[in-house]
């Protein structure tokens, strides 16, 4: 039996609808629809375009034509409020909203950042869930909160709820009992009343509301199905790595999600320090991870430069110098839109060195950055999880990425395999389907099939490892 299930997959940089085809030996996607996606400026707040993203979901779902299930996953932390008639109270605004600057600080003042690594296990990142609701000021009129895929099912169902994978990145949820941690949100000031009933990955939600089925041209009876709603949480889904194998993997597109997969979380005071996350991950799997800034940086550039032709520039950046110039990608001076060569520029003076002479050269420095900031973070999550790492999973978008792979690979001193490069829309059938019945009782079931059916790209280390050492120390000081 295939089952034809749709995933809508949502991305800080674009959106897609993929259709999947899921079957005993037959995973595949077709990608139905792609649109853009991004921050939007109003005044001087940085918004996404919710009802863009809805319509565009709509339509994307409409060229698919009938499906057995549909299932949503987009990136993490922002929210829509809601009042008590189920309005939507304002357009959601963009985690890289200047609203947060210091705010964490304050929150601090209240609840200490022990108190809230102990519950939550959670990173501390200026724009987690928790600091935007205490930026967001007066919460007297928000009855309900819902994060990004949680209010688009709701749009498509008329059913509230939020779902554990990308409730887990609110810095509200406990990490152990899971469930909302209605203490720490009551010492935080967010509203007890806003955390909707939890869901998890394989609950149905519900059928399509009867003029959104007739909208988008479907069966009113299908089911929208929760699915790893956190992109990266259902991207992990779709690690095609093998029982037993030791893997760490890499969710590489606007963010670079590095890490290692965990049966529990680790709230170690080490590991609180390190500042890693333990996210939430599909069968009560931990993602025990570290943001880093990844491509991000890059796109910026391009949008800067006002060019698309990446395969040129990295193909002169493949033969442009190494190590000439490098930055610390994580600096917070990269987090918000605007001029990236100026930034990057700024850094080089700051660091004292000569800024990247080309684009090409420029290109070359954000990916070796990359590349150490990778290395840096595997190592220290071994460190801290006391784990063996001897392959490096990188999936999504930037799988695509050669010289990054490459690079990778280099600097980590370990081999990288490469894709799927669709890795949340093919976590998201995975998990659509196994709700439906299909025989994929677990992850590693779910793994076996994306390994039959997908190419993936290995990549062994070259280079001289003594090269990265030195490049480590003159960007972090030789303290990773
Ligand atoms: C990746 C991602 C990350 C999250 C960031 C912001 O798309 O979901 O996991 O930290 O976006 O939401």
């Amino acid at each position: 039996m295939t089952l034809r299930l749709a995933a809508v997959d949502l991305g800080a940089s674009s959106g897609r609808v993929m259709l999947g085809r899921v079957g005993p030996d037959e995973l595949e996607l077709t990608e139905v629809h792609r649109f853009w996606n991004g921050p939007v400026r109003l005044g001087e707040t940085l918004h996404w375009d919710v009802l863009h993203l809805y319509r565009e979901m709509l339509v994307g779902l409409r060229n698919g034509g009938s499906v057995e299930g549909v299932g949503i996953d987009s990136w993490a932390v922002d929210y829509g409020l809601l009042d008590g008639s189920g309005t939507l109270l304002g357009n959601p605004v963009h985690y890289r909203d200047a609203r947060t600057n210091g705010v964490m600080e304050r929150v601090l003042q209240t609840v200490p950042a022990d108190e809230l690594y102990a519950v939550t296990g959670l990173q501390q990142l200026p724009f987690n869930t928790i600091y935007q609701l205490v930026a967001e000021g007066n919460l007297d009129r928000a009855e309900t909160l819902l994060m990004i895929p949680d209010l688009l099912a709701y749009w498509l169902t008329g059913k509230l709820g939020g779902e554990a994978t990308n409730a887990s990145t609110t810095q509200l949820y406990d990490v152990r009992a899971h469930g909302w941690s209605e203490t720490l949100a009551a010492r935080a000031g967010v509203p007890v009343r806003l955390l909707p009933e939890l869901r998890e990955a394989g609950d149905v939600i519900g059928p399509l509301l009867p003029a959104v089925a007739e909208e988008a041209g479907l069966d009113p009876a299908t089911p929208v199905i929760a699915v790893g709603s956190h992109d990266t949480a259902s991207s992990v889904v779709a690690v095609p790595a093998a029982e037993g194998e030791r893997f760490a993997y890499i969710s590489s597109g606007t963010w670079s999600l590095a890490g290692l997969e965990l049966d529990v979380p680790i709230l170690s005071d080490e590991a609180q320090r390190a500042n890693f996350t333990n996210e939430g991950g599909v069968d009560g799997r931990i993602r025990f991870l570290k943001n880093v800034m990844g491509l991000w940086i890059l796109q910026e550039c391009l949008r800067v430069w006002g060019t698309d032709d990446l395969p040129g520039l990295l193909s002169e950046a493949a033969a442009a110098p190494a190590y000439a110039v490098l930055i610390d990608p994580d600096d917070p001076s990269f987090l918000a839109p605007g001029n990236m060569p100026a930034r990057i520029a700024e850094f080089c003076a700051k660091s004292g060195q000569e800024p990247p002479r080309s684009k090409a050269a420029a290109v070359r420095c954000i990916l070796e950055s990359l590349a150490l900031a990778y290395r840096r973070t595997l190592r220290l999550a071994q460190t801290v999880a006391d784990r063996e790492i001897d392959v490096v999973r990188v999936i999504g978008g930037g799988s695509r990425n050669e010289l990054l792979c490459q690079l990778t690979a280099d600097a980590c001193g370990l081999p990288v395999l490469a894709g799927p490069v669709e890795a949340s829309a093919l976590g998201n059938v995975l998990v659509q389907a196994r709700a439906l019945g299909a025989p994929l009782p677990d992850l590693t079931a779910m793994r076996a099939l994306v390994r039959a059916t997908h190419e993936l790209r290995r990549y062994e280390p070259q280079g001289k490892p003594a090269d990265w050492d030195a490049a480590e120390s003159r960007v972090f000081g030789g303290s990773g």
